[in-house]
């Protein structure tokens, strides 16, 4: 069974990052492969967010997938804190995982920053809670972009240490799928920076939601160098922003770095500009402003949980351990 588990975190508003390096391609993989998409409210939380803003976050990205092309009739998609199994089997993989590899974690390093000593013990065991979305539903395959590889990695040596501890094939060692021209997407502000939803400048990206004036402001603004555009993808090295820009283009028009760098040789980048205005956007300002209804994928997690619990020696789960006195 080839089952794909892929997930966003509902911190903002999707923008053109999350849609190259993660929902394009996961509707493009939809008809292959049996799906779970989900909004992972957990990880949002392991950084602050305003509980008010978190809820809506929570509905408006579900509906930004739908409106994406993710297919909800046939797939999963579901919130992660309305599945128990989650949070449970992440604790179970905390006491699997090793400090020396979380301590690797370029993202944490990122995310923490300079005030590390204040960041929360939920980011810093983030890679974890992900590599329990992923093993809870065995999925084999995982569609992410290129920042989320080294997770990735990580999330296959805990199922590798996990199956050899306990002497069990339990969880498949699942596949990142990074795939397409665009698989980091960097800042229209600074091309070595990535586009990302927390970023305090609106001009760093381009938000699904945003209207055709905003886009095409956004667009003309792009910091880019003052060189002509080159005919090989190699010689863009050093060139981050130009390697942005041409990189992003090739991926909304469909073709290869190296057609786009042929298309566009001797150019400056600027005219690359003018041509990415003609391409096509996803419009997500059309998905329904409400999106309640979520599958449940408890029929699947729950009939699974229970042999990781058995496995590593836990007893039996009850429902809720209460007492007659409250
Ligand atoms: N810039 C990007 N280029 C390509 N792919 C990207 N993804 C995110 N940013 C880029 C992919 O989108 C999926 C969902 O990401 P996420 O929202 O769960 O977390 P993130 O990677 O931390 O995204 P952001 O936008 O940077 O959020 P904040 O600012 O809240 O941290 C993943 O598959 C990711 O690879």
């Amino acid at each position: 069974m080839r089952r794909i588990f892929s997930g966003i975190q509902p911190t903002g508003n999707l923008h053109l990052g999350n849609y190259l390096g993660a929902i394009r391609n996961w509707v493009r993989l939809q008809d292959e492969f049996e799906c779970l998409f989900c909004v992972v409210d957990l990880h949002a939380i392991t950084v602050w967010q305003d509980p008010a803003e978190l809820r809506a976050n929570t509905r408006r990205i579900a509906a930004a997938m739908i409106a994406s092309g993710v297919d909800a009739e046939k797939h999963i998609v579901f919130v992660q804190s309305q599945v128990a199994a989650h949070a449970q089997l992440a604790w179970i993989l905390n006491c699997v995982a090793r400090l020396g590899w979380l301590n690797r974690m370029t993202q944490f390093k990122e995310k923490a920053g300079k005030h590390r000593e204040n960041a929360s013990v939920g980011l810093y065991a983030y890679p974890n809670l992900m590599a329990a979305d992923i093993l809870a539903y065995k999925a084999t395959h995982v569609p992410v972009g290129e920042d989320q590889k080294q997770h990735l990695e990580l999330t296959r040596d805990i199922a590798q240490k996990f199956n050899a501890d306990f002497g069990v094939p339990l969880f498949p060692l699942p596949e990142p799928l990074i795939l397409g021209p665009a698989t980091r997407v960097m800042s229209l502000r600074d091309g070595k920076v990535k586009m990302s939803k927390s970023d305090a400048s609106e001009y760093s990206r381009i938000n699904m939601t945003d209207d055709a004036d905003t886009i095409r402001r956004k667009i003309q603004k792009a910091t880019s160098d003052p060189g002509l555009l080159p005919d090989t993808p190699e010689e863009l090295e050093g060139r981050p922003e130009a390697a942005n820009l041409l990189g992003i283009y090739a991926a909304l028009a469909d073709q290869t770095l190296q057609a786009a760098c042929s298309q566009f040789a001797g150019e400056c980048s600027r005219r690359l500009n003018e041509h990415w205005l003609t391409l096509q956007l996803p419009d997500s300002s059309r998905s329904p402003r409400k999106c309640a209804v979520w599958r449940a994928t408890r029929g699947i997690s729950m009939r699974f949980l229970p042999r990781a619990r058995t496995a590593r020696g836990l007893l039996p789960r009850l429902l809720c351990a209460r007492s007659s006195t409250w």
